[in-house]
């Protein structure tokens, strides 16, 4: 086997012991004992036909913009959801609804997925995501599976440590990976220190009306803030989130952002910022509510942690975070109880654009260090509040009890994991059993498909010793997912009728094309298998118009039928949009092309679904 060094920065070469193969692997997968029940690993991971899996797993699609489905343990792709990118599958980007939620973007980089949140417990409601390539975030309605509403976050730049949710979704907070200066003006980068900022956004979500909302903001020293988590049961009112660049480099921030052997932790009470915003001690910067911490005293504080960390996650108990150091090879247990303490008693050791820094000794509960274990990431619990934390330098998992900090079992992943994702695994009660890896580099694990190959998911049974017992190729990039119990999701059949919808037409006889001056609105309707966009006309399935009119079709599928989605793409209009069984979707243009253009069905609904089409007619002027 090809022996392989994982990639490294000049900094980071230093700590790699060892090469790495898929032999050395091999030989200490064999040697484990098999896990409690007698189970193959096949019949684990066997979803027999008629049968269906036990977990959602929803996967960041990373720069993909999309959301990821999986069954789990099968680990077969259920579905994609787009968020952030344009899709022509599902014809998200080109109906007029997702085109305005796009807001002119076409893509986006999807991180952190995180689910709404009923008394610490996924409630299998709503998912919220966040783009750091294009600063928005959105929430997807886990009725439906599609994304429902997405928000650009002004004064920030992409919000990478997000998007985190509190015990009752009160907020989903999103700090910023890059500091920028407040509404993105121009600044030279010679006033790095003085005119840029990290913004953390508080967002809160409207489930009435759908509407997510920015609370508030708050200024932060310019730092790059990078993963976050929300406090649990006795810190429910408090969040952390890890910040590097504490150094404020501006260039090589390879070299530049690692010089400093402490960065900071940010802790921060929630509940505290919420009066403070209602006690007016903010400013108005670009229609936003903007706390300065350097202004307005409390709140928000500093805890030293071991240079450039990434992760931080809070034990499902709530008493304590970890973080995990990236470039130190250790995670360091902090605890809640000491921190509010040391809050209380003003164990203050100084202090940095005005907030407090808590003294290290005064919060730290535990240093780990797991022989050998290089480059921790991030830290997920089981049903014992075990830790398991990806070591991306050393490839592996390992097994730790933040109680005592002591290592219980270590399996090797292929290769280099970001996050891993436990089930259930970001609430008060994790469910154990399963943790899958999500790995950055798949290697020789799969057929090769030329230079670049997969990312790569890992399924880790982890009800006794822990064994990868089977692996899936992913679409980029999964760097966080989490997984909820498959009974929790409830998805509607169809789209029920909505009377209130001025754009539907449930029968054929209301079909109608309308003109108000150049503007031409189609009303028309989509079943199995025809188009009628006026029952009145000598050619119901055609739709005539002028060259440079403003056309709308609104378009209604009356199959209310499950799974029965009629596609609608107009030839060479560069157009496509689905719909639902039940639903309206409104395509919106102009037809600036004169000629002939053949419309048609994109997604196979019958037999006759090859009959399903009409002509898009454009007089030339
Ligand atoms: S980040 Cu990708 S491995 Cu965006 Cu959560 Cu840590
Ligand atoms: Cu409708 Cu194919």
């Amino acid at each position: 086997m090809k022996k392989w060094v994982p990639i490294a920065s000049g900094l980071l070469a230093g700590f790699i012991a060892a090469t790495i193969s898929f032999a050395d692997f091999s030989s200490k997968t064999d040697t484990q004992t098999a896990s409690a029940n007698n189970k193959s690993d096949a019949e684990k991971v066997y979803v027999p036909f008629g049968k269906k899996d036990d977990y959602y797993l929803f996967a960041s699609g990373g720069h993909s913009g999309q959301m990821f489905i999986y069954g789990v343990p099968s680990m077969r792709k259920i579905r994609t959801i787009p968020v952030f990118s344009q899709d022509s599958a599902t014809g998200y980007g080109f109906d007029e609804h997702s085109k305005k939620l796009m807001g002119g973007y076409t893509w986006g980089d999807l991180h952190h997925p995180a689910f709404s949140e009923t008394n610490g417990d996924y409630d299998g409601k709503w998912m919220f995501a966040t783009d750091v390539g294009n600063s928005r975030a959105a929430v997807v309605d886990l009725k439906t599976f599609t994304t429902k509403d997405i928000i650009k976050v002004p004064n920030t730049a992409g919000p990478h440590c997000a998007a985190f949710v509190t015990e009752n979704t009160e907020y989903m907070f999103l700090p910023t990976r890059f500091a920028v200066p407040l509404g993105q003006k121009y600044e030279s980068l010679d006033d790095y220190s003085s005119k840029y900022r990290g913004v953390m956004s508080a967002v809160t979500f409207d489930d009435k009306n759908v509407k997510l909302n920015i609370a508030y903001q708050v200024a932060l020293p310019p730092w790059s803030y990078d993963l976050s988590d929300a406090g649990k049961k006795g810190s429910k009112d408090w969040a952390v989130m890890t910040t590097y660049n504490t150094e404020e480099a501006t260039t090589t921030m390879e070299v530049n952002a690692s010089q400093a052997d402490r960065d900071y932790i940010v802790l921060f009470n929630w509940k505290e910022l919420e009066k403070m915003v209602k006690e007016g001690k903010y400013e108005d910067v670009g229609g936003q509510k903007m706390i300065f911490p350097e202004k307005e005293k409390g709140g928000i504080y500093l805890v030293p942690v071991a240079k450039s960390p990434h992760g931080v996650d809070v034990t499902p108990d709530g008493k304590y975070f970890i973080a995990s150091g990236k470039l130190a090879p250790a995670m360091t247990v902090f605890s809640f109880e000491k921190a509010f303490k040391a809050v209380e008693n003003k164990e203050f050791a100084g202090e940095r654009n005005g907030i407090p820094i808590l003294k290290y000794d005064s919060v730290m509960e535990r240093e780990v260090n797991p022989e050998n274990a290089l480059g921790p990431l991030h830290t997920q619990f089981d049903e014992k509040g075990m830790a398991y934390t990806t070591m991306f330098i050393s490839s592996e998992i390992v097994k730790w009890d933040p109680n005592t900090g002591k290592t219980l079992d270590r399996v090797p992943v292929q290769y280099s994991p970001g996050h891993s994702v436990a089930a259930e695994g970001d609430t008060v009660a994790p469910d154990g059993h399963w943790l899958i890896a999500l790995n950055k580099i798949a290697k020789d694990s799969y057929l090769s498909v030329g230079p670049s190959h997969p990312e790569s998911m890992q399924l880790i049974d982890i009800s006794g010793k822990m064994k990868v017992i089977q692996s899936a190729p992913v679409d980029p990039e999964p760097h966080y997912a989490q997984m909820i119990k498959a009974d929790k999701i409830k998805t509607i059949e169809v789209y029920p009728k909505d009377s209130k919808n001025k754009d539907a037409v449930y029968s054929q006889k209301d079909t109608k094309i309308v003109r108000k001056g150049n503007e031409v609105h189609v009303y028309g309707i989509a079943m199995r298998s025809r188009f009628i966009f006026d029952a009145k006309s000598k050619r119901p399935d055609v739709i005539e118009v002028n060259e440079g009119d403003h056309v709308f079709i609104h378009l209604t599928n009356i199959d209310f039928d499950e799974d029965i989605t009629h596609g609608f793409a107009i030839n060479d209009y560069d157009l496509n949009m689905e719909v639902q069984p039940g639903q309206t979707n409104t395509m919106e243009f102009t037809a600036d092309k004169a000629g002939t253009f053949p419309l048609y069905c994109t997604n196979f609904c019958s037999a006759l679904h090859q009959e399903m089409n009409g002509y898009f007619l454009v007089k030339p002027k």
